[in-house]
């Protein structure tokens, strides 16, 4: 059967398969939201925008004639991963989550578990400390209640409102990042305290690494729940899941 792919992007996986599957010489095409202003070139046709929800997504898999859809979204994309369980159902497309098992605490690390955005905001209502929240851009405003804290804010573009709180250093950088860039990154900013979504991967566990080598705590936030679907936690698995339906790999 010659497939025609729809990877739901923007995770250092999904970059991963993207180039395994290119190499295979599969057809393709990766999505992104369009967050950011310029994601990461892609091996195969890429594709920006939301599809119009469950129904838009629907329509995009019938024009397209996708055969499989991976979806390879960040854990906390959980509205794109419902999208995606539901319209593949209702489309008959088989679906395939591609993702990373949550990360757990090391001897060393000094987390504080929190389940979600809200509750890591109403973590940090305590006296003023020098906070490195690493959660992005979007939610950013959900934390304007604790302007007592200094925060090292690092995002993927240039703001463009202000923070919203007075003490803060933006830093425009996009990962995957090192431990030792981010280890000198909390010394030359005196950070105390750590503000993560738990991603899982290893594109943003450097920081996890330098706050447990600080003896750092770190408020550590849960993913959001995602339906029922059938997962895979390597490129290897997926490539085995398109093979055992029907696709020609080759060798
Ligand atoms: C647009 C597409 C690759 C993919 C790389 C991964 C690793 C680097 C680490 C920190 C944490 C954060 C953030 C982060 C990481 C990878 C991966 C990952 C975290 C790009 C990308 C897109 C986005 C969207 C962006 C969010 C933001 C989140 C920054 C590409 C670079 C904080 C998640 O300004 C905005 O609107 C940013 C939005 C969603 C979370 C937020 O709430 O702001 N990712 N990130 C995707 C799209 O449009 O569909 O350019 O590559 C991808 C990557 N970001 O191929 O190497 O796999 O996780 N992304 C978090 O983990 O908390 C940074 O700073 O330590
Ligand atoms: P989300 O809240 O789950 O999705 C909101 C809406 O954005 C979706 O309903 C869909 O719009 C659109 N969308 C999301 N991902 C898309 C994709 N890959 N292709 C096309 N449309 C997409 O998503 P999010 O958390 O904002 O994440 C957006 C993107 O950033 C995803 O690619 C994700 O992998 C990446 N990312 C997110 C995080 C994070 O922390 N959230 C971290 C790293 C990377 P319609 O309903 O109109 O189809």
């Amino acid at each position: 059967m010659r497939a025609n792919l729809l990877i739901l992007g923007g995770t250092t996986e999904a970059t991963a398969f993207a180039n395994a599957a290119a190499e295979k010489g599969l057809t393709g095409t990766v999505s992104f939201a369009g967050r950011v202003d310029r994601p990461k070139r892609q091996p195969l046709p890429q594709r920006i925008g939301g599809f119009g929800g469950v129904s838009g997504l629907i329509e995009y898999l019938h024009a397209q004639k996708i055969t499989h859809v991976i979806d390879a979204t960040h854990p906390f994309a959980a509205q794109m991963s419902r999208n995606a369980v539901a319209a593949c159902a209702q489309a008959d497309v088989p679906l395939l989550a591609l993702t990373r098992a949550p990360w757990s605490a090391q001897p060393g690390d000094d987390w504080t578990h929190v389940p979600n955005i809200a509750s890591a905001v109403a973590a940090l209502d305590q006296p003023a400390k020098r906070v490195m929240l690493a959660v992005g851009r979007m939610h950013l405003a959900e934390f304007a209640p604790n302007p007592q804290h200094f925060y090292l804010l690092r995002l993927v573009d240039p703001p463009k409102d202000p923070p919203p709180f007075p003490g803060h250093h933006v830093l425009v950088s996009r990962g995957p990042f090192t431990q030792d860039d981010d280890r000198a990154l909390m010394q030359d900013h005196r950070i105390d305290l750590v503000v993560s979504k738990n991603a899982g991967g290893t594109g943003a566990y450097a920081k996890i690494a330098a706050a447990r080598s600080l003896g750092l705590p770190v408020v550590m936030i849960d993913r959001p729940a995602v339906p029922e679907r059938q997962e895979a936690h390597s490129v290897a698995e997926v490539m085995d899941w398109l093979r055992h339906s029907g696709v020609d790999l080759g060798v």
